[in-house]
């Protein structure tokens, strides 16, 4: 599964501290100032995939600041850590509202400030403290839990009637592992997957059922998710004795919730192709063009159909020109 949403703590480096040292023979005070704690940024990286470095590590930390040394060396500051994330990552800081989205590859985004350091002893001479013996402490780097979101448009929206086989094709063709299983209303809450190879990414949504439009099953309100995306992939279970109704079931909640989501780009997919004879299959497959030209088969358990769809999908999507 993507992950789309993580909670970190993360701690800007300390400030070393200022040392105290005097030059050799009653020499006057020497003490290097502390160097200055790492930064921590956030910069933006096309991977969409880059939250899922936090699935177990969630606590990040910049290096701290060098303490200071004999004969004025000053420390050395702490490095700065930049994290990658997914282009389209918003951020809130300590429970605040979302601050900042990320917007491109290369603007870093400044999360904690490192502490400063601390001074050494020679910053503390005065005309009546020649020989002062001290010096400041660096200043602790800031800590902040920060909440990221991937707010993702996928690509390309699996909508069809409950037990279609939407999820057993998202966990197919991408990295996802949605639930699945032989009844209707398995999957409550949308999924997002990515296939690897075009990074394309896919969500599957709960089926869609006669009357989601005013409410029945698990009503529409998960359309939302799909209103964006570049395509729409209409799954239909092969083994069903009227795959047209099916198809225009479906079709017809669209209508009632938003008429526009018809216009939009869409493939069939017969999906199960293992379970029916070919010749079922063509002639379930000339049915279905009569309402859209486009239909491809599927069937989880063969490797090249999947394989073909990948493609079908990569070609779909880099002929539709955003609008
Ligand atoms: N034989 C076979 N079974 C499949 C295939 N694809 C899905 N199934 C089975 O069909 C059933 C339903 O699959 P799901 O992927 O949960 O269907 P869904 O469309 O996500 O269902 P909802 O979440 O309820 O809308 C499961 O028992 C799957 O194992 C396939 O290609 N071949
Ligand atoms: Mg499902």
């Amino acid at each position: 599964m993507l992950v789309d949403d993580v909670i970190i703590s993360v701690k800007a480096g300390d400030g070393g501290n200022g040392a105290v040292a005097f030059f050799p023979n009653k020499g006057g005070p020497a003490g290097g100032n502390g160097g200055k704690g790492g930064d921590i940024y956030l910069i933006g990286s096309s991977d969409i995939e880059a939250l899922s470095q936090f699935k177990f590590k969630k606590s990040l930390q910049a290096q701290n600041g060098e303490g200071g040394g004999r004969s004025h060396k000053d420390g050395l500051k702490g490095k700065d850590l930049y994290i990658k994330v997914p282009v389209g990552t918003r951020i809130s800081v300590d429970n605040s509202k979302w601050i900042y989205e990320i917007q491109d590859t290369k603007t870093p985004f400044l999360l904690t400030k490192g502490g400063i350091g601390g001074r050494g002893n020679d910053e503390f001479k005065s005309s009546t403290n020649q020989a002062p013996r001290i010096a400041e402490n660096g200043k602790p780097g800031q800590e902040k839990i920060v909440h990221l979101q991937l707010r993702l448009i996928a690509n390309i929206g699996f909508i069809g009637l409950p037990n279609a086989g939407k999820s057993s094709l998202l966990a197919s063709l991408t990295n996802a592992s949605p639930k699945i299983a032989d009844y209707p209303f398995t999957t409550l809450e949308p999924n997002l997957g990515v296939i690897p190879e075009s990074k394309i990414i896919l969500a599957d949504i709960p089926g869609l059922i006669e009357g989601a439009s005013r409410g029945r099953g698990l009503g529409i309100k998960f359309l939302k998710h799909i209103e964006k995306t570049q395509l729409l992939a209409h799954c239909i279970d092969v083994t069903i004795d009227n795959p047209v109704d099916a198809y225009t079931t479906v079709r017809a909640e669209f209508e009632k919730y938003n008429p526009k989501l018809l216009e939009k780009k869409e493939i069939i997919i017969l999906t199960k192709t293992d379970l029916i004879d070919k010749t079922e299959l063509k002639k379930k497959i000339k049915l279905l063009q009569k309402r859209n030209k486009s239909v491809e088969t599927v069937s989880i358990l063969d490797d090249e159909s999947l394989k073909e769809l990948k493609l079908i999908f990569e070609q779909a999507i880099h002929n539709i020109t955003p609008d």
